[in-house]
């Protein structure tokens, strides 16, 4: 992966490069007519509304957006060195949950993970702050919250965990 990076990357410079190397050159011929000056104001234009689309469209999902769900279980996350405190070792499944996150000490980051020690949403912990992220489990089964902010020598050692069972209703 990481040579396909770096390949992309010096392709994507050498491209930048020209560009600014063709716009260097340029500046120095006669300004261009009134003709081109309005189809560059409307490409300009083009172009910023098409970012404010794409931005609209791709950012609305994040999980930041959809914190405070006003059904969700509260679950309150406080982190210190070393340590995670979590004020309830059953979530239900299937059910959203605020997870709300601080820090006693320095900064840490709550990880949340599965049985197979995948990733399924992090957030920072920041002392003086509650942060927050909703999040909906799908699986039951054994979860763990792990640190994700080197925090000192025994930042290995911050581990907690948590039980996604099933709730007859
Ligand atoms: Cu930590």
């Amino acid at each position: 992966m990481q040579p396909v990076v770096l390949l992309i990357s010096l392709i994507l410079m050498a491209l930048l490069s020209t560009i600014f190397f063709l716009a260097a050159r340029a500046s120095r011929g006669p300004g261009p007519g009134p003709k081109a000056n309005a189809k560059r104001t409307g490409l300009i234009w083009a172009l910023t509304i098409l970012g404010v689309i794409v931005s609209v469209g791709s950012l609305r999902n994040w999980p930041h957006a959809l914190a405070s769900t006003s059904d969700a279980l509260e679950v309150n996350v406080s982190g210190g060195q070393w340590w995670w405190d979590i004020d309830t070792t059953e979530i239900p499944l299937g059910k959203p949950v605020n997870f709300n996150v601080t820090t006693e000490d320095v900064t840490h980051g709550m990880g949340i993970y599965n049985q197979d020690l995948t990733l399924l949403t992090q957030v920072q912990a920041i002392p003086g702050y509650t942060t927050q992220i909703t999040y909906t489990f799908t699986e039951p089964g054994n979860y763990q919250v792990l640190c994700m902010e080197f925090c000192g020598v025994a930042h290995h050692d911050m581990v907690n965990e948590f039980e996604v069972v099933v709730v007859e209703e």
